[in-house]
């Protein structure tokens, strides 16, 4: 469970578009997959426990600021293209799909802006 691309630079500013697919054949309810960007200074774990009880938000919660942007929950064989401008401050942001427990098993990557 993995996504093809795990590290990519940015620019500041630049704009950024983010196409997955999950390529996978389990139904969406068991293993969607989604791809959330998340701000450099969020602790990745206290987005993903909160994550955890917004299925009915495609496990991006709501009320917890720090998505910089994310995908829509994708069943298999679906596709989704997020468009968004990297941050002006340089550093290593995390993206990772939000599903329960697809980041502990390895679904994530960094977006390095430079
Ligand atoms: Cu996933």
């Amino acid at each position: 469970m993995k996504f093809d691309v795990t590290a990519f630079e940015a620019k500041p500013g630049q704009k950024i578009s983010i196409t997955l697919t999950n390529i996978g054949t389990t139904p969406k309810f068991s293993m969607g997959h989604n791809c959330v960007v998340l701000d450099r200074n969020v602790n990745v774990q206290n987005f993903l426990d909160a994550a955890s009880m917004a299925a009915s938000t495609d496990y991006v919660p709501k009320d917890f600021k720090g998505a910089l942007a994310h995908t829509k929950l994708l069943g298999p064989g679906e596709s989704d293209t997020v468009t968004f401008n990297a941050p002006y401050i340089p550093g290593d942001y995390p993206f990772f799909c939000s599903f329960p427990g697809h980041y502990s098993q390895g679904t994530k990557g960094v977006m390095a802006v430079k």
